[in-house]
């Protein structure tokens, strides 16, 4: 038999379809699922219209962590429908205040060598216990709730080789850093990164989870550890060595690619404004004065590196020039600090705490003042995320923030003297009890869905026209995210489960008349650079743009979870066959795309031939069989309804 490596092993234990060639298409059996409310309302939503009494795999739970700042009725009224939807339909549904879905589900649901599908892009932090963790659309997770496979392109693998040992105040986040700065944003696009070698002996399963998570940054399909007696440790501490199984890949085993780091190499790192991948030396750009300072994230806010901050500030204030938040990553994680001491030290120092949430990583509260350089222990700093335009803000290490918010600059935090080597918890605080569990199914036709005003239905598209037709409604450049898409913050996020208002909101920060301009024009296309729809999973970057018209999307290439939903959605992903044709397509040009369903209906039909203008230009539909008929049936919910008509 042929050796296999960890992701391979665990794509084959979960094949229904497929070959494990990369390339191929496959269906994999879904084990788990994890949803939050931003993308989860739309999800739950999607799932109902399934008309399915009961989730159909193992285990599904929906988080209440991006929409906690209740400023309005809005989120208030959304997360009594998710409570309600998660009880009826037998989902765990996690409080607000619990924590940050990824932070919780690695304390309390990672499962060695389980397959999850999250709605969440950083999902696969839960690779860190070894999990294979995907991050995907909301009709993704609905689609996997009702028992059907989840399919993607059988990814690379990628072999990453952690040697030696990180040196005092360099950590897990210089690691993932390091891969950014060498890969870049899109460096990871159809890939996962599996992690191995002595090194990873060393790094704690959080620690690792930090890796996972921001192999999101990377475009990576996910990134995985394999379970080892670290593992099996954190999950004895969480009180579950029940769910710890060894998985490793074979000795022997290859990868598509090679990388390796040597740990002891390294040094502080940090991510300068605009994107993860502007990473650079702390040293080189230290001395720069700092404003604000925030620490948390799914990226960086475990009990060991909360416990090491507040080491840091014991007997220290924060600078008078800065002003510092902390928002742990879950309720587990401020309660054992508690209980072991050191918030006091955090509070003495000046620093506000505030509760367990995505909060300022979404934008919501905490967005920095004018020009103010902003230092985060995140995962995403592009332009205008933070709630402010124009926004200044840093990626590095927790420890690299709290040097800074003591110092009022940006420092190396060798600077501060001897690193606090914070020891484990014996136990972590265990208290499952803002996890509400779901009604007995027996009980389930009892529950009343309670909706408010906010919650509108889901639009749908009609089937595919032969002909599209209309005009460049926007181009953008390389690397476009889906926040600039689809923009977040406290105004528009508790839009999430209204798709006519969240609409007017489409390029917002790039061109506010957009939504105009598109409804005017009784929608048209988009044209987009490399790739187009990095970074979130928020599935309203496709389905806000189909709600007001958007025939088509062409760009140079795209990201993997913005392509599968703009095709969930029913909006056909254009690939330009010669690049320099962008150059072509400037707003105002009309299109006309005929033969539409015949090109898609014939699969070897990889091109299809657009009018621009007077100009003839080549776009390539790189599209599998199953994808082309979801696109032909107007969207993947319309696809699934006729399916479920023909059985
Ligand atoms: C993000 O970090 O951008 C989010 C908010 O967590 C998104 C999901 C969303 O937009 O709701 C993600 O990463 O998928
Ligand atoms: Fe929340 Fe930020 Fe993590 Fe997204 S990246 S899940 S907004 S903490």
């Amino acid at each position: 038999m042929t050796s296999l490596n960890l992701a391979q092993k665990i794509i084959s234990d979960h094949l229904v379809e497929g070959k494990v060639e990369s390339g191929q298409e496959i269906g994999l059996k879904v084990d788990r699922v994890l949803m939050q409310d931003a993308t989860g309302t739309m999800a739950c939503l999607q799932f109902e219209a399934m008309g399915i009494p009961r989730v159909k795999v193992e285990h599904a739970a929906i988080y209440v962590d991006h929409n906690i700042l209740q400023t309005g009725f809005e989120n208030a009224d959304d997360h009594r429908f998710l409570q309600t939807f998660a009880s009826k339909y037998g989902i765990y549904y996690s409080k607000p205040g619990n924590g940050i879905c990824h932070q919780v589900n690695l304390e309390r649901f990672s499962v060695p060598g389980k397959l999850l599908i999250g709605s969440d892009s950083h999902t696969p932090t839960a690779g860190g216990a070894g999990m294979m963790a995907i991050g995907v659309g909301g009709l993704d997770v609905a689609v996997a709730m009702a028992g059907a496979p989840f399919y993607t392109k059988m990814p690379k693998i990628v072999g990453v080789k952690l040697t030696g040992m990180l040196r005092p105040w360099v950590t897990a986040k210089d690691i993932i850093l390091e891969m950014l700065r060498r890969l870049s944003v899109k460096g990871g696009v159809g890939k996962i990164f599996e992690y191995y070698g002595e090194g990873i002996r060393s790094l704690g399963v959080p620690q690792r989870g930090t890796i996972c998570n921001m192999g999101a940054e990377l475009g990576a399909t996910t990134s995985l550890f394999e379970s080892d007696e670290v593992t099996l440790d954190y999950l004895t501490r969480q009180g579950r060595p029940h769910d710890y199984k060894r998985y490793m890949g074979d000795p022997s085993c290859s990868y598509d690619e090679n990388i390796e780091i040597n740990l002891s190499e390294l040094e502080p790192l940090i991510a300068l404004p605009g994107s993860p991948d502007a990473v650079h030396k702390v040293r080189d750009v230290q001395g720069v004065d700092v404003h604000q300072v925030l620490i948390g994230s799914c990226t960086n806010s475990s009990y060991v590196e909360m416990m090491t901050v507040a080491h840091v500030l014991k007997g220290r204030k924060v600078h008078s020039n800065v002003t510092m938040a902390i928002n742990p990553g879950s309720k587990q994680v401020l309660e054992t600090v508690a209980r072991d001491g050191p918030i006091y030290d955090i509070i003495a120092s000046g620093a506000r705490l505030l509760e367990s949430g995505c909060q300022g990583c979404i934008g919501m509260g905490s967005a920095p003042g004018t020009d103010w350089i902003s230092i985060r222990s995140f995962n995403r700093n592009w332009p205008g995320r933070s709630g402010t335009k124009d926004d200044k803000v840093y990626l590095t290490s927790p420890e690299v923030c709290v040097a800074c918010a003591v110092t009022g600059k940006i420092t190396d935090p060798r600077d501060l003297g001897e690193y606090p080597n914070i020891p484990w918890p014996d136990k972590f605080v265990i208290d499952d009890s803002s996890i509400v569990a779901p009604a007995h199914a027996d009980q389930a036709d009892k529950i009343q869905i309670s909706r408010g005003p906010n919650i509108r239905p889901l639009p749908l598209r009609q089937p595919m026209e032969s002909v599209l037709q209309g005009e460049v409604l926007i181009r953008v450049g390389d690397n476009i995210s889906t926040d600039a898409i689809m923009p977040a913050g406290a105004k528009i996020l508790p839009l999430r489960s209204n798709v006519p208002a969240i609409s007017e909101y489409v390029f917002y920060w790039i061109d506010p008349d957009f939504a105009k301009r598109a409804k005017e024009k009784h929608g048209g296309f988009i044209i987009g650079g490399e790739n187009y729809g990095q970074g979130s999973s928020r599935e309203h970057a496709a389905l806000a743009p189909m709600y007001l018209g958007v025939k088509g999307v062409i760009a140079k290439s795209f990201a993997r979870i913005h392509k599968a939903n703009l095709i969930n959605f029913g909006i056909i992903p254009f690939e330009f066959q010669n690049a320099y044709d962008f150059e072509l397509l400037v707003q105002g040009t009309p299109i006309t795309i005929e033969n539409v369903v015949s090109s898609l209906k014939n699969e070897n039909n990889k091109m299809i031939e657009a009018i621009a203008d007077k100009n003839k230009i080549t776009l390539k539909v790189d599209l599998t069989p199953r994808q082309r008929e979801v696109l032909i049936a107007g969207g993947l919910l319309n696809y699934i309804r006729s399916i479920q008509h023909r059985s």
